[in-house]
């Protein structure tokens, strides 16, 4: 989509230092951190949000995606959060699908 930031980071259009890359998924750091690690997992194809997956596939590639990079940082260790947020009522401000991966602090629950 031509206009939509996250596939212009995806396609190149926007340089940015990518953590993982694959076929399928990009993943980079988020420009406002929430924890010391916070990293964003988005598939390369335009999705709104979760709510319009279409494949299933990409739920398997952005998971997979998201666990791998958490496992090579040791993110495990000390634990790690993923949240999608779907909707403006849920706080989702770029509408390309994304998971948030955060790490480096303690979270409360229930979340905010
Ligand atoms: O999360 C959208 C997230 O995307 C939010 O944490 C800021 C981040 N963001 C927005 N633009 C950029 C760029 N250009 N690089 C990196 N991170 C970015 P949401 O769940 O939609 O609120």
């Amino acid at each position: 989509m031509s206009d939509c930031i996250f596939c212009k980071i995806a396609g190149g259009e926007i340089p940015t230092d990518f953590v993982y890359r694959d076929e399928d998924v990009v993943v980079f750091r988020d420009v406002a951190p929430q924890a010391p690690t916070h990293l964003l997992v988005i598939p390369r194809c335009h999705v709104a949000s979760s709510a319009e997956v279409k494949d299933s596939a990409v739920w398997g590639a952005l998971m997979g995606a998201a666990v791998k990079v958490a496992l090579s940082l040791g993110l495990e260790k000390d634990g790690y959060r993923m949240v999608i947020n779907t909707g403006e009522g849920s706080g989702q401000t770029v509408p390309h699908l994304h998971i948030h991966l955060l790490s480096g602090r303690n979270f409360g629950w229930p979340p905010g």
